[in-house]
């Protein structure tokens, strides 16, 4: 069998809780700004942000019963009060479920009976979509009210004194706990604390449980890579959701490790990003492909100061080579000299496996870069034996990084974690002879907007249900203009495709959109079809459904 190891020396992994080593193991002058709130310019330095989740974790206590191991959800946007959020409910030894702010109540409510979460903590424009989400599952008024905080900070408050409902600065005001709770290092290796949603290679989002030595350990794997940040030199724009892994690890969590503040963006608006970009001297920046994208084209980034700007590092979805020349070669003409690396990972690896560090960022342009310290992989072909070298296999990966397991789903972690330690990512890669990695394929049914999770799985059973259609079969499709893929849905009419009314494309893509976030609407069209492709086993054959769309846009 050939192991891939890291070019990189193993690195020292703390065993102790994600509080512990941010506020006491990772020193850092506790007057450093953490979170700055682009908008307003509000900031909570370290000291600020210590104090605040020890008060949070004594409300959460004291008002809302929440116990070690409990896990409570939080449904918002980008904001200040966020990472006291979850740094408040680890200080408190609780989970947190990470809802994307998009989500519908019935989205919703998949995730919070699914995580068994106690309490939600939403942003005051969602509370109304977490009204509708307890209507749905028939939580009695008065519990709901109780199960219900508006997650705020500096705002005016009127959502809470309207709806009566508990806020965040009164939860705040009660008291602090003296310390954090604790955590052996045996809990630490084992406790879960984040549950983000991803549905792996096949069916419906599934609770990843990442432990607290998960988020120490890509803590520690990424820091030699990325060295360059330095307390009092960079700042970081927070851009990506807070609730996606991507968002949480390199935006929350690992800025608070280095010692570098992060202004927040509520949402991606070019124009905001490019101003914020200049009033916050932004050097540091993780995106998508759709904002290399934004850099190139879109007319503020002529209209502010970008010359602060020296890194981005894009990840969550393919990265072309000639997206990042443009966007370097728009950025020098403003004055700015970037370097532009990406990363890769997956929820389930918390979620950094490869970067590209930046020595490399030109020379391997459109390589998701090198395995990190204390990983290791293989590239694996269908018989499970290696990939041939040089040539392309599903990439394994095995080490700290590695979820605990899906939630409550001892089969689908079987099929994803093998019984020694090997998780298979789904995704097809190449690696190098210097060890450089690239992804080539994707072996699993997942499709990517714009770097969102879209599980064809969970469209087909909404799709299921509309009167007239028999059968369906959701996949991807490429749009390099936009740099993400688009879902389309091939759909069979009851009446065959002859028989369907030519409204039904328009009238399936509405239905879709009555019922789902966003970032799932079928932007790839809705086709006809005869009967959907499947093998013998009953299993939809995606692949000929790809090459049937590869074969239309080729037209
Ligand atoms: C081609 O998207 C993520 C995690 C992203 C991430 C990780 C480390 C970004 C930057 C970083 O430094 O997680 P999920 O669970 O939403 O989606 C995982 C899937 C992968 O299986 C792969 O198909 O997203 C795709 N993906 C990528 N594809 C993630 N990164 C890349 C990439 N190139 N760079």
């Amino acid at each position: 069998m050939t192991i891939y190891t890291s070019p990189l020396p193993s690195v020292d992994i703390p065993s102790e809780s994600i509080w512990t080593f941010l506020f006491n193991t990772c020193k850092h002058d506790l007057a450093l700004p953490a979170y700055i709130d682009a908008p307003t310019g509000r900031t909570l330095t370290r000291a600020d942000v210590r104090a605040l989740s020890l008060q949070f974790a004594y409300g959460a206590r004291s008002r809302l019963r929440i116990a070690r191991g409990d896990t409570a959800m939080i449904f918002s946007p980008n904001s200040l009060a966020w990472p006291v959020a979850l740094l408040g409910l680890v200080a408190a030894g609780a989970r947190a479920t990470l809802a994307n702010s998009a989500y519908t109540p019935p989205e919703l409510a998949y995730q919070y009976t699914d995580s068994g979460a106690r309490v939600v903590f939403a942003h005051p424009d969602l509370v109304g979509v977490v009204r509708e989400m307890f209507k749905l599952l028939k939580v009695p008024e008065e519990e709901a009210q109780a199960r219900l905080v508006v997650l705020e900070l500096g705002g005016t408050g009127d959502v809470a004194r309207k709806e009566g409902l508990l806020a965040l600065e009164s939860l705040l005001g009660t008291g602090a706990l003296e310390s954090e709770e604790k955590f052996t290092a045996e809990q630490a290796a084992n406790e879960t604390l984040l549950l983000c949603y991803s549905s792996g290679t096949t069916g419906k989002p599934k609770g990843v449980e990442t432990t607290h030595r998960n988020l120490i350990s890509v803590m520690a794997i990424i820091k030699p890579v990325q060295l360059q940040l330095q307390p009092g030199k960079d700042v970081l724009l927070g851009v990506l959701p807070f609730y996606h892994i991507y968002g949480v690890v390199k935006l929350v969590l690992y800025p608070l490790s280095a010692g570098i503040p992060v202004a927040i963006m509520p949402k991606f608006d070019a124009e905001q990003f490019c101003r914020n970009i200049e009033r916050y001297r932004v050097t540091t920046i993780w995106v998508v492909p759709p904002i290399i994208l934004a850099l190139v084209h879109h007319p503020a980034v002529m209209k502010y100061n970008m010359t602060s700007l020296c890194y981005l590092s894009s990840g969550a979805a393919p990265l072309g080579a000639a997206m990042v020349s443009a966007a370097i070669k728009r950025l020098k003409s403003v004055g700015a000299t970037v370097d532009i690396a990406q990363g890769y990972g997956l929820t389930e690896t918390s979620p950094v496996t490869h970067l590209l560090p930046r020595a490399h960022a030109q020379r391997k342009v459109g390589s998701i870069g090198i395995l990190l310290p204390n990983l290791e992989a293989r590239l694996v072909v269908d018989d499970e034996s290696d990939a041939k070298e040089g040539e392309p296999g599903e990439l394994w990966v095995r080490g700290p990084v590695v979820m605990k397991g899906y939630l409550n789903n001892p089969s689908a972690t079987a099929n994803a974690i093998t019984p020694d330690g090997w998780f298979k990512t789904g995704d097809v890669a190449v690696v190098d002879s210097e060890g450089f990695y690239q992804i080539v394929d994707r072996k699993k049914e997942l499709i990517k907007y714009k770097g969102f999770q879209v599980p064809p799985a969970e469209l087909e059973s909404v799709l299921l249900q509309h009167p007239d259609i028999v059968d369906v079969a959701v996949i991807g499709i490429d749009d390099p203009a936009q740099a993400t893929e688009l879902p389309r849905a091939y759909v069979a009419h009851k009446a065959g495709p002859s028989g369907a009314p030519p409204s039904f494309p328009k009238d399936v893509e509405a239905w879709i959109k009555s019922r789902v976030a966003k970032h799932k609407y079928l932007r790839g069209g809705v086709v006809v079809i005869d009967a959907i492709p499947k093998s013998a086993a009953g299993k939809i054959l995606r692949r000929q459904l790809r090459d049937l769309a590869k074969a239309e846009v080729k037209v």
